[in-house]
């Protein structure tokens, strides 16, 4: 497709708290808010593109924070973003690469422009990246909870709901006897772990216990930096390990599918630094026949829908941390809501991101916002 290259002639950032319906507890912590940023890129023909930085305001999940990507955004992104017309988004991680890390601050604005894009050619954001499924299959996150008793009223609401897997955070001291448990209520369903790196390696025989669950993976059990470690571990388990924290570019990947470090990789638009980070790595998964699916971060409507435009790509062939905006929001701040159908939820074919911001939600959260002109 041809291009008329375009400037973005204005960027808004937009800083929301919102409450999250139900506390969410992992290893590292416990969100009962969000706090972070909606960026807004309008063209100079009244184009408006939307991107979410999903950092959080403590550094406990990834080093960055939402006072960070305030500042690598305002003071370096920005004036790389409006230096230069572009052609296609594809050149935004590139401009961007002279920054060092900081992927959630870069695919928060990177993010706003792939939306543009696709909204200046007239098409859905998935058919825009390449995707070609017309609905994908939703999976939930639940936190770590006081008692069994709790988790399986839980789980029995969700499954109710539709959602077709069901992930379940663990850490030392909740985990085999729970998970024993929920296997012995629901002996069929999609069930899998996530340990958001709280094990070592001398934890190896409790985490080959879980071999005896049938779970479909186990998500990040060693170091949120470390590759080799766990291709140690994984020699050892029959269950897949899956990683999250650990891959943060093509790089980490090919080196964690290379080294046998993973059997399936979770995907994150934010951790990998952007969209076309994130096509670059499911494009190298799919060579290599390695599974992918597309993780959360507790997203607002906007983050989610880029979320769902990415899973549309044909190797994200697990369902994700992808769920309902009721799962999370009283209100979410798009329209329509993100629902589920028969626990999938329907690719939009409407322009961009495919959902109307709901400005009275938005600004009903908002609790600053800037306006930078190129
Ligand atoms: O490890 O996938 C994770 C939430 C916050 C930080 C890290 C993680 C998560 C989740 C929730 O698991 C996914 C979601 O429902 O958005
Ligand atoms: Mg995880």
């Amino acid at each position: 497709m041809g291009m008329t290259p375009f400037y973005i002639e204005k960027v808004i950032l937009h800083r929301l708290v919102m409450d999250l319906k139900n506390p969410f507890e992992t290893s590292f912590g416990t969100f009962k808010k969000k706090d972070f940023f909606i960026i807004e890129a309008v063209d100079g023909d009244g184009n408006h593109g939307f991107g979410e930085s999903v950092a959080f305001p403590i550094p406990w999940y990834t080093e960055e924070t939402v006072a960070t990507t305030e500042h690598v955004i305002k003071d370096f992104l920005l004036p790389l973003l409006f230096e230069k017309a572009i052609q296609h988004p594809d050149e935004i991680s590139k401009r961007f690469a002279v920054v060092r890390r900081n992927n959630m601050a870069k695919a928060a604005v990177e993010g706003a422009v792939w939306d543009l894009y696709a909204k200046r050619q007239g098409v859905p954001l998935a058919v825009a990246l390449g995707g070609e499924r017309d609905r994908i299959e939703s999976g939930v996150s639940i936190g770590i909870q006081s008692s069994v008793s709790d988790l399986l009223k839980i789980m029995e609401g969700h499954l109710e709901e539709g959602y077709k897997r069901i992930k379940l955070k663990i850490k030392p001291g909740m985990d085999v006897d729970v998970i024993r448990e929920v296997r012995h209520h629901f002996p069929e369903i999609q069930l899998m772990a996530d340990a958001n790196s709280a094990y070592t390696l001398k934890d190896t025989d409790t985490l080959k216990q879980l071999d005896a669950f049938g779970l479909m993976m186990i998500e990040q059990p060693l170091g949120h930096d470390d590759i080799y470690e766990h291709s140690l571990l994984q020699s050892k388990l029959d269950t897949p390990i899956c990683l999250d924290e650990s891959i943060n570019s093509l790089t980490d990947a090919r080196a964690a599918v290379e080294l046998g470090s993973c059997r399936v990789i979770n995907l994150k638009i934010g951790r990998v630094g952007g969209i076309s980070e994130t096509k670059r790595i499911h494009d190298f998964c799919r060579g290599k026949g390695v599974p992918v699916w597309c993780g959360g971060m507790l997203e607002s409507g906007v983050g989610r829908a880029h979320n769902i435009a990415v899973a549309s790509l044909p190797q994200f062939v697990y369902p994700g941390d992808i769920s309902a905006s009721d799962r999370y929001w009283e209100r979410d701040i798009i329209k329509p809501p993100v629902t589920l159908q028969n626990g999938e939820i329907i690719v939009k074919s409407t322009p961009g991101i495919g959902y109307d911001i709901d400005w009275q939600a938005l600004e009903a959260n908002r609790v600053e916002c800037h306006v930078h002109h190129r």
